[in-house]
């Protein structure tokens, strides 16, 4: 497709397209610098390439031709909305991104300040007219996670159709009869907004749709536990980024590709890294498209990311939903057990992170856990604590980042980076 019918789109979609325009420049400029100069990069990293460089372009025409042929296309941002519930309707789910800067002088003029990167960016994107995902929603959902996205919402819905699924604090008993009620009062409203009911065989295979994208991400980072590191942290960030809107089937078979192609250079002893390069993972806050901050600032500080315990990493792929329920009851049994294992540090108390965080560590053979928090996140912020006296009794040395989407602190976290992969090489 042309540019210019592209640009028509947009246009329909009601995007301001010279702020439009912009974004894509400084988009593309940035992916320049931080991914297509990197070396030894997997040629499967080709089709990655071309997913974002069509990001506004050809994955937006595919919903618009979806939305002609009557399917409802449903943003979510968190991973705590059951997307297998979306599928099954023959919707179509869409993680909706919020990692960029721009538009925050927008959003501020509804949020405070002091309010999450994260939560303003969704704000800036929405009330600048700069996304064609939020424009091509027929629903955005929303879950009462943090305090600053609950009551952003609110104000959130005063732009675009929201609907917001209650989600418990703890993990009792009860709350897990809470979440199955707000599962179900969720099935009752997509089933509404589509005019389908959804059935067991059709559940069933929305199940499997999304397992599989998480399994091939799982093959992806079981294949990243080899020394010397075969994929940068950035590669496998994009991908895990990708994931959240493409489409499901094609991203699955396309990752299967790069992963057989890892696994030959896996086999023959290859990397992306000479061996003895320090190991790190990331924990903590989502890294949204394109918030390639850190993982570029690490990876040019002399050490390479080989895991994120983020909802944009392990958090996200690491449980699956049982595949044996044959009725609709059962699936949704499956489904709330498979989403109440999520380890948020909205949850209180949360002991599950901090066991799986070390368990990571270990496993990936890691040297250290960078901590990435947004400011004014108090969830992540505050558990940083914990984690890092859960990683002090292991050993494994942790550096506490906090930041947000300017570049402004570039200079001042490398400084920190540099010091903390010296540190874990003596
Ligand atoms: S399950 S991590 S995607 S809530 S960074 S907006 S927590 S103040 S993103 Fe999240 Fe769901 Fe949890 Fe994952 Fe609030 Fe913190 Fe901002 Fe955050």
């Amino acid at each position: 497709m042309h540019e210019e019918q592209y640009e028509k789109m947009w246009e329909e979609l009601g995007l301001d397209i010279s702020a439009h325009d912009g974004l894509l420049k400084v988009l593309g400029k940035f992916y320049g610098d931080i991914y297509l100069s990197q070396d030894k990069r997997l040629k499967g990293m080709e089709y990655l390439d071309f997913v974002l460089s069509e990001v506004h372009g050809l994955r937006i025409k595919e919903l618009q031709d979806a939305k002609s042929e009557g399917k409802k296309i449903i943003g979510t941002f968190c991973v705590f909305v059951p997307e297998e519930l979306i599928w099954a309707v023959n919707g179509i789910a869409v993680g909706l991104c919020a990692g960029a800067e721009i538009g925050m002088e927008a959003a501020e003029k509804v949020l405070p300040r002091n309010t999450c990167a994260l939560i303003k960016s969704f704000m800036g994107f929405k009330l600048s007219k700069l996304c064609p995902y939020i424009e091509s929603c027929d629903l955005v959902v929303g879950e009462t996670t943090c305090d600053g996205k609950k009551k952003a919402y609110e104000i959130f819905e005063e732009y675009t159709p929201v609907y917001v699924i209650e989600l418990p604090q703890m993990k009792r008993a009860a709350d897990r009869r809470l979440f199955k009620e707000e599962v179900l009062r969720f099935k009752a409203k997509i089933e509404e907004i589509t005019g389908r009911d959804i059935t067991a065989e059709h559940l069933k295979e929305a199940i499997k749709l999304i397992n599989n994208r998480r399994k091939v991400l799982q093959r992806l980072n079981r294949l990243r536990k080899a020394t010397p590191a075969p994929i940068s942290g950035r590669d496998a960030l994009l991908i895990n980024q990708i994931s959240f809107y493409d489409d499901p089937l094609r991203f699955t078979e396309k990752i299967h590709e790069l992963c057989d192609e890892l696994e030959k250079r896996v086999e023959a002893g290859h990397g992306i890294v000479e061996n003895g390069i320090p190991r790190l993972i990331t924990s903590g806050c989502p890294m949204a498209v394109p918030n390639w901050k850190l993982p570029y600032v690490v990876e040019s500080s002399g050490a390479v990311i080989v895991g994120e315990e983020s909802c944009i990493g392990t958090r996200n792929t690491r449980d699956l939903v049982d595949e044996s329920g044959q009725t609709v009851e059962d699936m949704i049994d499956a489904i709330v057990d498979r989403y109440m294992r999520i380890d948020c540090a909205c949850f209180t108390p949360n002991p599950e992170r901090l066991e799986h965080i070390v368990e990571m560590a270990k496993d990936l053979k890691a040297d250290g856990v960078v901590h990435y928090a947004l400011q004014f996140c108090h969830p992540y912020t505050i558990e940083a604590y914990k984690v890092e006296k859960a990683l002090e009794k292991e050993n494994i040395p942790m550096l506490r980042i906090e930041t947000d989407y300017s570049m402004e602190d570039v200079e001042q976290l490398k400084t920190r980076v540099e010091a903390f992969v010296e540190l874990v090489k003596q």
